[in-house]
C-alpha cells in the first residue's frame, strides 16, 4: 500500500507536469544518472574514505537486497537515526530503491521524539548508531520491537552484540545481487522530512519523488552546482538545508562530491575546507558567527571556499556583512522549509540584496503572499504573514486533518508562521515569527510540547515557554512556572524533562518562577508579555 498523503488538485498537478517541474521520475534516478554518465566520480568523502558513484550505488543496491531478503518490503516505512557518516546516504537511497519510506530523525533527537516518530509511522526497520546513548545497549530497541510489533528489524551503524551491523548490510556479497525491485512510483511519497513543529506532537511532512527532485534539480542550478562543486556537509545531514537546498542530494545530481563533517565547529570545518578543497558549505547563524571568530584569530585562509550558504534562522544584517572579508567567499542567504518553499539570494545578486534580504523563492510558481489577521494581502514592503503554495510545497501533514485545517488556507496555501516583508521585487525579509515555536540557533521545536512536558511534574500548576533574544544563538527558551511547591527549583526541572527523555535542545535554557501568568483579553497566556518580562529582566 503507497503512503497516504494530501495530493496536489488535478489542475495543479497537471500544470506542474506541462511546465516540466514534475518529470514522474523516482529519486533513485539521481545515482542511476551519475552512474551512467562518470560512476568513477567521487560522491562522498567520509574520513579516510572516498566513494564512488559506482560504490555507492552498488552498496545501496547490496543494502537494498539485503533488507529484502529480511522481510523489509516497499510500502514499509523505516525509522532511522545517523551521524554525519557515508551510510546515512546509502541507507537513503537503498529505502528508495526499495520503496521504503524513512524518517530521517536528527541525531540530537531522543526517546520521546524517536518513540513519537514510530507511533506515526509503524517502522519494520530501525536504523540507528552505536554512538547515540540510546543505542549503546539494546535495552531501547528491545523497547520499540515490543512496543510496535511490525518492526522486524535492526541494523546498527556500529558493532554492538544486539543488532545486525549496518556496515556489513552494505559489503558486496560473494554472489552477484541482482536488487531490481522497484521505488515507489515518482508520484508518491518517497520520504518524510520533519516539522520544526508549532503543536503538541512533531507534524510528519510526507515529500513525493517528483516534487522533491525539482526542489534538487533546481536548487543545484540556482547555486551553480558543477561535477567539479566540492560541498562541505557540516549540519546535521537529514535536513532539508543540507540534505536537498542544494544540500547533498543537489551535489550528487550535479556529479560533485559531499564531505561529511562530524560537526559544524570551525575546528573541524577548517581543516576540512583546507584538506578536501570545499569550494561550497552551508551553516546556521551561530555557527556563521564562530567562523568569523576563528577566522580573526588568525586561521590560515580558506582558499577555495567561494560561497557560504546561511539559513536555518535569521541571519543578523551585521553579520552577513562581515562574511565575504572574514571568510573570502561569496554569502547566500536561505530561508527554507521542510514544509517545501525555498528562498535563495542569488549568486549575481547585488551586495546590499544579499546583505539584507532571505533571497526570493527558486521557481516561478512559487505563490508567495504577505498576509495580515484578517487573512487579506498587505502591500510591499508592510509586514505580514508569509503563506505560500507551489509545486514543491506540502498540501498537508500526514495525518493529521485537524491541524492541517488551520496550516493551510481554503486555497491551499501554506501558512508559514513567519512574519516577513516582500519587497516590490518579490525578496522575502524574515522580520518575526506568529508560531508558537523556539528557533534555538536553526534548531526548531514547539513550545507548547516543552509545556505539555513540565505540566506532568506533578509540582507545576501552569507553564509557558517562550523565547529569549541571545547574541550567539539567535534566541534560547526560558520557561515560566507556577509551581505548588516553593522549594521547587531549576535543576529538578531540567532533570525530570531528561527522565522523559526529550532531546537536549528543547530543554528551557532558563527558568522562572512566578506567582501567576498573564492572560490576555480571550483569557489566552499572554506569551507577548512574558517574552517582554525577560529580555527587559536580561537588559537589566
Ligand atoms: C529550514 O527548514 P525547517 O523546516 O527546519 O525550518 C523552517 C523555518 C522557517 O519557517 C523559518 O521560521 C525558519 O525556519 N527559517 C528562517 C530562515 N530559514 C529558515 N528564518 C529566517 N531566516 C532564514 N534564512 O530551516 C530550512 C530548509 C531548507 C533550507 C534552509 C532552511
Amino acid at each position: 500500500m503507497p503512503i497516504e498523503f494530501t495530493p496536489w488538485p488535478e489542475d495543479f498537478a497537471r500544470a506542474y507536469r506541462e511546465k516540466g517541474y514534475w518529470r514522474g521520475e523516482s529519486l533513485t534516478q539521481i545515482l542511476r544518472g551519475r552512474c551512467a554518465i562518470d560512476p568513477d566520480a567521487v560522491a562522498l568523502i567520509c574520513g579516510d574514505r572516498q566513494i564512488s558513484y559506482a560504490e555507492f550505488d552498488a552498496r545501496s543496491s547490496q543494502l537494498a537486497e539485503n533488507l529484502a531478503r529480511r522481510g523489509i518490503k516497499a510500502g514499509d516505512a523505516a525509522l532511522v537515526q545517523l551521524p554525519n557518516v557515508a551510510e546515512f546516504y546509502i541507507a537513503f537511497f537503498a529505502l528508495l530503491k526499495m520503496g521504503v519510506a524513512p524518517i530521517n530523525a536528527l541525531f540530537s533527537h531522543n526517546r520521546l521524539e524517536m518513540t513519537a516518530y514510530a507511533e506515526q509511522i509503524e517502522p519494520t526497520l530501525l536504523i540507528g548508531s552505536a554512538e547515540h546513548a540510546l543505542f549503546l545497549d539494546g535495552a531501547y530497541a528491545e523497547a520499540l520491537t515490543k512496543s510496535f510489533p511490525m518492526l522486524r528489524l535492526v541494523a546498527i551503524h556500529g558493532t554492538t552484540a544486539y543488532a545486525e551491523n549496518l556496515a556489513l548490510l552494505t559489503e558486496p556479497g560473494d554472489e552477484a545481487f541482482g536488487f531490481n525491485q522497484e521505488s515507489s512510483a515518482p508520484d508518491q511519497v518517497a520520504f518524510f522530512q520533519l516539522s520544526g513543529g508549532s503543536t503538541g506532537v512533531p507534524k510528519l511532512i510526507p515529500r513525493t519523488h517528483e516534487d522533491y527532485y525539482y526542489s534538487v534539480r533546481r536548487s543545484a542550478e540556482v547555486c551553480g552546482l558543477t561535477p567539479q562543486s566540492r560541498y562541505l556537509c557540516a549540519l546535521p545531514a537529514p535536513h532539508n538545508f543540507p540534505l536537498s537546498s542544494p544540500g547533498a542530494l543537489g551535489v550528487f545530481h550535479a556529479g560533485g562530491t559531499v564531505v561529511l563533517a562530524r560537526d559544524p565547529s570551525p575546528q573541524t570545518c577548517f581543516d576540512l575546507i583546507r584538506r578536501h578543497e570545499i569550494d561550497i558549505a552551508a551553516v546556521v547563524p551561530p555557527i556563521a558567527s564562530l567562523w568569523i571568530e576563528a577566522a580573526a584569530d588568525g586561521a590560515a585562509p580558506l582558499a577555495t571556499l567561494k560561497l557560504l550558504q546561511i539559513g536555518g534562522a535569521r541571519l543578523g544584517d551585521a553579520v552577513a556583512r562581515r562574511i565575504p572579508c572574514a571568510l573570502g567567499c561569496r554569502l547566500q542567504q536561505v530561508f527554507g522549509m521542510a514544509e517545501g518553499l525555498v528562498n535563495y539570494t542569488r549568486l549575481d545578486d547585488d551586495e546590499e540584496r544579499i546583505f539584507t534580504t532571505q533571497g526570493r523563492p527558486m521557481c516561478p510558481d512559487d505563490e508567495i503572499k504577505a498576509v495580515n489577521a484578517e487573512g487579506e494581502r498587505v502591500g510591499p514592503g508592510e509586514v505580514g504573514e508569509l503563506l505560500t503554495r507551489g509545486p514543491y510545497t506540502i498540501r498537508g501533514y500526514y495525518r493529521s486533518p485537524e491541524h492541517n485545517a488551520r496550516a493551510f488556507d481554503a486555497e491551499g496555501f501554506y501558512r508559514t508562521g513567519d512574519l516577513v516583508q516582500i519587497t516590490e521585487d518579490g525578496y522575502v525579509k524574515v522580520v518575526g515569527r506568529k508560531k508558537d515555536q523556539i528557533n534555538r540557533g536553526g534548531e526548531k521545536f514547539s513550545a507548547e510540547e516543552i509545556e505539555n512536558l513540565l505540566l506532568t511534574h506533578e509540582a507545576v500548576m501552569d507553564a509557558a515557554l517562550v523565547s529569549m533574544p541571545d547574541s550567539l544563538m539567535g534566541e534560547k527558551s526560558c520557561a515560566y512556572i507556577v509551581a505548588n511547591d516553593d522549594d521547587l527549583q531549576a535543576l529538578a526541572l531540567r532533570k525530570y524533562l531528561r527522565s522523559l527523555g526529550v532531546a537536549d535542545f528543547k530543554l528551557p535554557d532558563r527558568f522562572e518562577f512566578v506567582g501567576q501568568l498573564p492572560v490576555t483579553a480571550f483569557g489566552k497566556i499572554d506569551k507577548q508579555t512574558l517574552r517582554d518580562r525577560i529580555q527587559t529582566k536580561l537588559n537589566a
